[in-house]
């Protein structure tokens, strides 16, 4: 075995960057109301003569209960808002200018390392792994590479909710294999644009955020808090239930490339059912593998995609209710951020982590795809 095969790896830096303007259910809601009022009054004519469905009003209240988020944060709040436009309005950028993921990527990239104790220089590598990037090419990695000023390779990748999860894989591999010192880990999730704010069951889902994390071999660690990476465990199983069919297809296919079906859009219900015993299938067998039960783990760092599914997983694994310490939420304060929400998750609760403490940084979602890693504090 070569020495770097040899050798432990470590998440050694943790870095979230959180937009300025955030959007409450009550703000969201009141706007999505006025627009479907003007919406049937426009319609009012078809509508009566059973030909098109009334918009349906939205409620504050469901959507805290349904899905336990209260406000979310968003890049760009101009538009969101507006009943006449009700989609973000970002400026556009000359290709000199930085695009505005690779923005929101650097910032969480250079908190990272901070986090980690580590100059552009110590890194070989940088992913930037999302559930969309702004462009097909050049990769938003490679940008993000030249801004920092890191010499070797990027590129990006996409799975959806388990893109953070799925990248941390490839990190840990390139640093077992020798293949890099240290990788960058980047997930700018700049989803408000993919959000469809005209549809009442979908519109409160998600928001806007960026995390990065620094992988690299335990011999060359100096931050203080490590967390070394025992095992990675990952599955895809294909599902329609959650779709965006936004692509480089449609000017080909002569098709609006802003119809609803090229927005976010997903069976809730089923997705709710079909993923929740995948997750803590997948969770039960993974900590068995180090010959560990689900109780003997510290903290869950669990995709957040709706408090009820989160609770749920939990209780399937631990037999009882999880407390906020051992699976901690931050729903209410981010919403759904696709990949992004265990790596808040593992940014706001893991400094008070013990040597030798386990945890479980676990996504799942669109694919379906699930990804985890059991860490254990150094
Ligand atoms: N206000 C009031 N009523 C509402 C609203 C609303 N906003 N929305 C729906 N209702 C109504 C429904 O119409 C329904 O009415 P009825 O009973 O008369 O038919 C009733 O409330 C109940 O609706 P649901 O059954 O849909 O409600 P649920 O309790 O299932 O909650 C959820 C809906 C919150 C969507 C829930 O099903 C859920 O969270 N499911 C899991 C979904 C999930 O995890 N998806 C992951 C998607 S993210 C992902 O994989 C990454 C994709 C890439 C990122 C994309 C970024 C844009």
């Amino acid at each position: 075995m070569s020495q770097a095969a040899s050798q432990a790896v470590v998440i050694s830096g943790s870095g979230l960057w959180t937009p300025s303007h955030s959007i409450s259910n009550e703000e969201l809601v009141s706007a999505y109301n006025a627009w479907a009022d003007k919406y049937n009054q426009t319609n009012q004519a078809a509508i009566e003569a059973g030909t098109l469905e009334a918009k349906p009003h939205s409620s504050a209240e469901f959507i805290e209960k349904a899905s336990g988020i209260k406000s979310r944060f968003i890049y760009c709040k101009d538009g969101v808002l507006d009943i006449d436009r009700m989609y973000p309005h970002f400026a556009e950028r000359s290709d000199e200018q930085v695009s505005q993921q690779a923005e929101i990527a650097i910032e969480a990239a250079k908190a990272a390392l901070k986090a980690a104790n580590k100059q552009p220089q110590d890194i070989d590598a940088v992913i930037v792994s999302c559930a969309y990037t702004q462009r097909a090419y050049p990769a938003i990695a490679i940008e993000v590479q030249e801004a920092l000023g890191i010499e070797g390779f990027g590129f990006d990748m996409l799975v959806a909710c388990s893109a953070a999860t799925f990248g941390l894989h490839r990190a840990y591999e390139m640093v077992k294999a020798g293949t890099a010192r240290a990788v960058l880990v980047i997930n700018p999730e700049l989803v408000s644009p993919q959000i469809n704010y005209t549809d009442r069951d979908s519109h409160f889902i998600f928001g806007d955020v960026a995390t990065a994390k620094v992988v690299e071999s335990a011999a060359t660690a100096s931050s203080d808090h490590q967390f070394e990476i025992l095992s990675t465990k990952a599955v895809t199983k294909f599902s329609n239930n959650i779709r965006s069919n936004f692509g480089f297809m449609s000017r080909a296919q002569d098709t609006d490339p802003f119809a609803v079906d090229k927005l976010f859009h997903q069976n809730g219900r089923s997705v709710f059912k079909e993923v929740c015993p995948m997750a803590a299938t997948h969770l039960e067998s993974h900590v068995a593998q180090h010959g560990l039960g689900a109780t003997d783990v510290r903290r869950w760092w669990l995709h957040q995609a709706n408090i009820n599914m989160n609770l749920l997983i939990a209780k399937k694994l631990l037999g009882r209710d999880a407390s906020a310490d051992e699976a901690p939420i931050v729903l209410d304060r981010y919403a759904n951020t696709a990949s992004a929400g265990s790596m808040i998750a593992f940014n706001l609760h893991h400094q008070d982590m013990q040597s030798g403490d386990v945890g479980v940084l676990c996504s799942f979602g669109a694919g379906y795809s699930i990804g985890s890693l059991v860490v254990r504090k150094r």
